[in-house]
């Protein structure tokens, strides 16, 4: 089983549930519902029901009473040669409303669900009932947006600006894991620029540094012209981005009519480049689908999910779900998640099978209230969640074979 698969139950709960005061529904039972779950997974991972070993974690977090239905949802998150670590969440889907003047039988569709109750746990098949190969699963491809067109040396000291100092910070992210560094440029003023002289310069300061895929923007920064945009294409990166729509963007537009998004896609097609696909919105997805029934863009195709700009789709974890479950068949994806939000979707994504970029473009914190010092230590902390949940970290040629880069 990938390890992006799921298994989910959904049950109402009745009269004989109900085991305490004001027909509620004890605790135990949503453990009860996770184990047959967690049963579930391990039959569609080794062919046989295993044996739960432990809960680490375990948080209740709304009631629930007779009535109300569940949907009791689990994942593998972790394969070792005979653990398989799961995350669990049981939702109220539907429940009896009750109040003066109201039918015993009123009742109401929650929407959104109400979640109920969060575990962690491992199960254990013993390797002689193990009845199917382990998957290894992919490794994680980390990308680090080391500069972006936004952030400033007075938000943050550790930004970047020259070519040196770009090759440097690419060097120290790749040492602590990064195979792409997802590459904007600055004037030497610090402001923007998407200028091919600037960009070269940064690329073969980057190149003589670092063996990284080198994936250059093409959004440059919000009020910037298509043709300014597609400045840094002329150096024939080896990937770039392509931002599937007009979005707004904090209290700015960031301009992607569909004429522009086919003329960009035209010019990165040109230089060679793998464009990864940039969604802001849910409708993204289904202009990827567009691009390909027209005959502009062929697999492998590889999505980032960027969550939580101001105005646009936001940072939350059934958000994420969701986007994942709209996938084409056979796309990889990542998420890019902006300030507070970059760790834990970047955890949710290297658990859900899918890849992450970090770096200050995004967000300039290593902790609450402390600045990273540079995006390498927020690379590193990326690198060793990956390890720690049983993912290898992506060299540049294995991140080059997965998203269909040329070998250089
Ligand atoms: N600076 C943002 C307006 C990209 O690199 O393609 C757009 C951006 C996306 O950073
Ligand atoms: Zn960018």
């Amino acid at each position: 089983m990938s390890p992006d698969r799921s298994f989910t139950l959904r049950l109402r709960m009745g009269a004989h549930d109900a085991h305490y005061a004001g027909e509620l529904v004890d605790g135990a039972r949503m453990l009860a519902l996770f184990g047959d779950v967690a049963t579930a997974l391990l039959i569609e991972q080794d062919g046989d029901e295993g044996l739960f070993r432990a809960y680490s974690s375990v948080e209740f977090l709304a009631p629930v009473r007779a009535g109300d239905y569940i949907e009791a949802e689990g994942r593998i998150v972790r394969v070792g040669a005979t653990s398989r670590e799961m995350i669990f969440e049981a939702r109220k889907i539907i429940e009896n409303v009750r109040g003066d003047g109201l039918a015993a039988s009123a009742a109401d569709v929650l929407a959104p669900s109400v979640v109920v109750c969060r575990a962690r746990g491992t199960c254990v098949t013993p390797k002689p009932e193990q009845r199917r190969a382990v998957a290894a699963p992919s490794p994680a491809v980390l990308t680090a947006a080391i500069v972006g067109a936004e952030v400033t040396r007075a938000q943050t000291p550790h930004l970047p600006i020259t070519a040196d100092e770009l090759a440097v910070e690419a060097e120290r992210c790749a040492a602590a894991g990064a195979a792409i560094i997802h590459l904007h440029v600055r004037h030497p003023d610090g402001t923007p620029s998407q200028q091919t002289e600037l960009f070269q310069a940064a690329i073969d300061a980057i190149r003589r540094r670092a063996d990284v895929i080198v994936q250059t923007s093409t959004g440059g920064a919000v009020g910037m012209s298509l043709e300014e945009r597609a400045g840094p294409l002329a150096c024939l990166p080896e990937m770039a981005t392509l931002n599937l729509g007009t979005v707004n963007f904090g209290d700015e537009v960031f301009q992607n009519t569909r004429p522009e998004i086919r003329a960009m896609l035209a010019r990165i097609t040109a230089a060679g480049s793998v464009p990864e696909l940039e969604v802001y919105e849910v409708g993204h997805l289904d202009e990827a689908r567009s691009l390909v029934d027209e005959g502009r863009l062929a697999g492998p195709l590889h999505f980032q999910f960027v969550l939580g700009i101001k105005g646009a789709i936001g940072a939350r974890p059934e958000v994420l779900r969701f986007l994942v479950s709209q996938l084409p068949a056979g796309a990889t994806w990542g998420v890019a998640a902006v300030g507070r939000h970059q760790r834990p979707m970047t955890e949710l994504a290297l658990e859900l099978g899918g890849n992450a970029r970090v770096g200050l473009e995004d967000n300039v914190f290593l902790e609450k209230g402390v600045l990273a010092e540079g995006s390498a230590p927020q690379v590193a902390r990326a690198a060793e969640f990956a390890k720690r949940i049983g993912r290898a970290v992506a060299t540049t040629a294995q991140a080059r074979a997965l998203l269909g880069v040329a070998p250089r």
